[in-house]
């Protein structure tokens, strides 16, 4: 709180026009929330320098610096597409602040001064999964601790999705959203950011001419957005977490380009085990490294009201309830998605030259047939959607 009327001040002063005066912070829209001068932030940060840049996401740039108090933080940038006015702003903020839970990032305040729109958050040592597990770094995960950052990621989304009132939806779960402590305990950062931003400026949405990823495919194609959305992105995650890969590596062989597509052939083979990244050698127990890979692939399902809740899933990760495998159902439109995407690559390659200029289709390699691909899933997945409902 020692910033509050400080900010306060700052603000009044620098409101000269109407239109920012008529927004002047309403009282009770803050309390619990720091609020940061964008001095200190600066100073924080030394003026924001490109050598404390630490990342660059969808909502805009992260800094590392240290506050006045003398905890490290991570500063989020927002773009400037996402000016929000200020109540809107803080009474988000408000309830994030609020929400704390050892497998959550904690959101120490904001800055809101004119335009600028600023989150301080805890700053957590080991970086995100995408950096670690992911990518490459010298943390070694065995499979102790892989089992630990599922379970402790599926709690977190359980208490997001069941203990916060009104349940917040994380819509961006993925490896670069699950942080690492100094134990390598799992924080899942960035829930209710979603709100702040305006709902046209999702960056998600680009995403969706693209492959499914870590989209649920009710998200990617009629923009559904649940708490089961939430729950098939952490299948994909769990998935990325026993393998040690990421979802989609078009370096492999076709045949196991695709995670889920990889998950499932080898589920049918009863060969789950062999997902398992090969860096562990021998050294994890096959039946729970089975059962973990069958509860992401009940995640994964098509239908969304097949998926299992989080608290389900947490509780089938820590063995407390029984994964039911006879029900499980093939994540079908992967299969039918790629497959019309390499037809419509045979037949069309002269032609779509200009669907590059799809949203989200420039970073892909492969974006020539993404259209083709997407109206037809589009199609797969309505007649499913209608069948099951
Ligand atoms: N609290 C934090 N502590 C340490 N590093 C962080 C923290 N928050 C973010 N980072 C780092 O900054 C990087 C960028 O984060 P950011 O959330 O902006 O992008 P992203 O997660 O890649 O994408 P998205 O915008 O979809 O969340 C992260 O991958 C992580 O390495
Ligand atoms: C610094 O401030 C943040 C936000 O209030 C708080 O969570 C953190 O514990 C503080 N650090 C110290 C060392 O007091
Ligand atoms: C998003 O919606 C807001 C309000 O509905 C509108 O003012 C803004 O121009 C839209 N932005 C884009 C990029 O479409
Ligand atoms: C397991 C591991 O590598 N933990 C590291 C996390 O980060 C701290 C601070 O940089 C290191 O001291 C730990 O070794
Ligand atoms: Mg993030």
């Amino acid at each position: 709180m020692n910033c509050f009327s400080f900010s306060l001040l700052f603000w009044k002063r620098g409101s000269s026009s109407a239109a920012q005066s008529t927004e002047a912070i309403d009282i009770s829209s803050i309390q619990n929330v720091n609020l940061y001068t964008y001095e200190e932030l600066l100073t924080a940060t030394e003026g924001f320098s490109p050598a404390n840049k630490i990342g660059e996401g969808g909502f805009g740039s992260v800094y590392k610096g240290r506050l006045r108090n003398g905890s490290l933080a991570a500063i989020k940038v927002l773009s400037s597409e996402s000016r929000q006015g200020v109540n809107e702003f803080l009474t988000e903020i408000k309830v994030i602040t609020n929400i704390e839970h050892e497998n959550l990032v904690k959101l120490y305040g904001c800055c809101v001064e004119g335009n600028h729109r600023i989150l301080v958050y805890g700053y957590l040592e080991n970086n995100s999964l995408a950096q670690t597990l992911i990518g490459r770094s010298s943390i070694h995960f065995n499979w102790h601790t892989r089992q630990n950052i599922c379970i402790g990621v599926a709690r977190g989304l359980a208490f997001l999705h069941d203990e916060v009132q009104p349940h917040i939806i994380h819509r961006d779960i993925k490896a670069s959203n699950i942080l690492l402590d100094k134990d390598l305990q799992p924080k899942i950062s960035d829930f209710g950011l979603a709100k702040l931003i305006a709902p046209n400026l999702t960056h998600i949405s680009t995403l969706v001419a693209g492959t499914f990823g870590y989209v649920a495919p009710e998200y990617a194609i009629r923009n559904q957005v649940t708490r089961k959305s939430d729950v098939y992105s952490f299948g994909v995650l769990l998935l990325e977490v026993i393998s040690g890969r990421c979802n989609t590596n078009r370096r492999l062989p076709a045949e196991e380009r695709y995670l889920i597509i990889r998950a499932w052939d080898l589920f049918e083979r009863g060969e789950l085990e062999s997902l398992v990244d090969v860096s562990l050698g021998r050294n994890f127990n096959i039946e729970e490294a089975r059962r973990f890979c069958k509860i992401g692939l009940l995640c994964i399902q098509d239908n969304l009201q097949l998926r299992p809740s989080m608290s389900t899933v947490h509780d089938m990760l820590i063995g407390k309830t029984d994964v039911n495998e006879e029900k499980m159902t093939k994540p079908d439109l992967i299969f039918q998605f790629v497959e019309a995407k390499d037809q419509g690559k045979q037949k069309s390659r002269a032609e779509v030259e200009d669907t590059s200029l799809l949203p989200g289709s420039a970073k892909q390699d492969d974006s020539s047939s993404s259209e083709t691909a997407s109206s037809f899933a589009t199609m797969t997945f309505t007649s499913i959607y209608d069948r099951s409902n």
